[in-house]
């Protein structure tokens, strides 16, 4: 059969995420295994239009179009969906994704599709692609929902795929390579932890992880065919195994023909080993991205971290002590939020000194005890637009901020925590970074990518600000503008 898959951004032509979407390429390599004829259209880094869309379809004449979806994405996988059914109603559209397993009858009920796979997409839609050419019985397949007789059926949950070394490689040869900045590769699927922000409804709390020798196959596999150089370990938690690592480590280092440049994320209790940082920057470790989410003790168990302050800071000291460049994620808005305990988190942000930063709102997602928390007491939530789950807006009034002001302390969270360092930059440190950028470019030949190398923190901040005030209306921006710096002038 022939099979298109498609993969979906929050915005259209936003050009947002420049990353590999796996999920879809696991399950086209699993389908082209079966011989089935697969094409991908990844619409976070290609050009979308309904007549380009069209075109394609008329083009490739496909009998079932798959569609991958997060939360925040769901208004563009509904676009799809009903453009298509507008145009080739006989064309089979599946859903998948984190939403969509969470969601699925609410999902069928709103988006004109055929079919959601709920949970881990590989198997299943395998068995829904050989079931629709045999015009089998639905019933049969777990982990599906579909329509029948005018209800929506959603049959028991399939199994998690247990051995990872028995899947292809993700397809990479249908993704528009050149467009990622990085290649992706995912080594285990899966975390322990139970931090209430965390949808774990498709990869769960069963850690399983792949072989070593099947990762180390897959990154020359990839960096042989492609040359990135430059590899995103996207596992929930790629430290949670130390002695897997090592073992990874030391094959990678023994073995001279695959040289790559890596970055990860960790918990920031997970990073004790001075060694073991160590060993990974030898080994091409770039940056390690950590969870730090609140520097606020209550909110800290609120939000059931199981890591503390000074765990974090002893993570962000060791890494950089290890030569590897360590980024704090904060998360600003939980529903316990109040002015202390947001100018707490910023406060202990710029005592982390971290290399970089990022700020996000709280998105409460769908499946997660968070979101439990927020629609009990927020219940207009769930009648939001999706595309407001998408960790720039915020979504509800906590105990102490309003939602209008949310997204002004993480835009003063910025200022407070780089100024300095900006300042640095663009001052007494500016003619030596400019002669860095000099030779950064006699090099490369490259000025973009080589800026935030020269000037890290001046870029942090300005993408940053420049990338929220994107999502706030031209007339409000110079309000918000004013207004943070008030707030930023309070922390
Ligand atoms: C890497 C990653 C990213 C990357 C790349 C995403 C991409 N291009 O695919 C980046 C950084 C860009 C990103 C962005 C965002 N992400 Co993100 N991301 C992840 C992460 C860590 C891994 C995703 C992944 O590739 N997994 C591996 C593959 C194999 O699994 P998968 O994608 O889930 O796909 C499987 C199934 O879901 C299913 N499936 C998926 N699509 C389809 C389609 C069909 C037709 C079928 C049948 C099945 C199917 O089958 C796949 C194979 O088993 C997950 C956490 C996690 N554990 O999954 C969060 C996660 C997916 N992200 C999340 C969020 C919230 C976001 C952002 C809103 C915010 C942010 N800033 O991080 C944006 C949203 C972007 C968007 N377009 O909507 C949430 C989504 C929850 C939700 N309900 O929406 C997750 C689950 C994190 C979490 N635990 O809460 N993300």
């Amino acid at each position: 059969m022939k099979i298109l898959l498609v993969n979906t951004p929050i915005r259209f032509n936003s050009w947002q995420n420049l990353e590999m979407p796996l999920g879809i390429a696991y399950i086209a390599a699993e389908l082209e295994k079966c011989r089935h004829q697969v094409t991908i259209k990844d619409y976070e880094v290609e050009f979308f239009s309904t007549e380009q869309l069209e075109k394609e379809v008329s083009d490739f004449n496909p009998d079932i179009i798959g569609i991958s979806f997060r939360s925040s994405s769901y208004g563009a996988a509904k676009k799809i969906a009903a453009f298509i059914k507008s145009i080739k109603p006989d064309i089979y559209i599946v859903l998948g994704g984190h939403h969509a397993s969470a969601f699925s009858k609410e999902t069928l009920m709103d988006i004109p599709a055929d079919f959601v796979v709920r949970g881990e997409g590989e198997y299943v839609m395998r068995d829904l692609v050989e079931m629709i050419s045999k015009k089998g019985d639905f019933a049969k397949i777990p982990g599906l929902a579909y329509r029948f007789n005018g209800q929506i059926i959603d049959n028991p949950p399939a199994e998690n795929i247990a051995d990872l070394d028995s899947i292809s490689f993700p397809a990479w040869h249908l993704l528009p390579i050149d467009k990622y900045v990085t290649g992706s590769i995912l080594t285990s699927r899966g975390c322990p932890f139970d931090c209430i922000y965390c949808d774990k409804g498709v990869s769960t709390r069963k850690v399983r992880f792949r072989s070593i020798e099947n990762i180390y196959n897959e990154i020359g596999a990839f960096e042989k065919r492609y040359k990135k150089g430059r590899i995103y370990f996207i596992d929930d938690y790629f430290f949670l195994h130390k002695e897997r690592l090592k073992s990874l480590f030391s094959l990678i280092l023994k073995n001279s023909e695959v040289k790559i440049r890596w970055y990860c994320q960790a918990r920031v209790d997970g990073v004790k080993d001075i060694e073991l940082l160590k060993q990974a920057k030898k080994c091409g470790c770039e940056m390690i991205i950590y969870g730090v989410e609140t520097g606020d003790e209550e909110e800290l168990k609120y939000i059931n971290k199981k890591s503390g302050l000074a765990q974090a800071e002893e993570a962000i000291k060791n890494t950089r002590k290890a030569g590897i460049k360590a980024r704090a994620n904060f998360m600003i808005g939980f529903p316990v939020s109040t002015v202390k305990t947001v100018s707490n988190s910023i406060r202990f942000a710029k005592k982390l000194n971290a290399d970089l930063y990022r700020f996000f709102v709280v998105s409460p997602l769908p499946n997660t005890v968070l979101w439990d928390r927020v629609i009990a007491q927020h219940p207009e939530i769930a009648k939001e637009a999706w595309d407001k789950f998408d960790f720039y807006s915020a979504s509800f009034d906590t105990a102490g901020i309003r939602k209008e002001d949310l997204v002004k302390y993480v835009l003063a969270g910025y200022v407070y925590v780089l100024k300095n360092r900006v300042l640095f930059e663009l001052t007494i440190g500016l003619i030596p970074r400019l002669f860095k950028l000099l030779f950064l470019f006699i090099k490369t030949r490259r000025i973009r990518g080589n800026l935030s190398k020269a000037f890290p923190s001046s870029v942090n901040l300005f993408l940053e600000e420049w990338f929220i005030m994107r999502h706030i209306p031209h007339k409000d921006r110079l309000t918000y503008l004013k207004e943070m710096l008030v707030i930023a002038g309070k922390f």
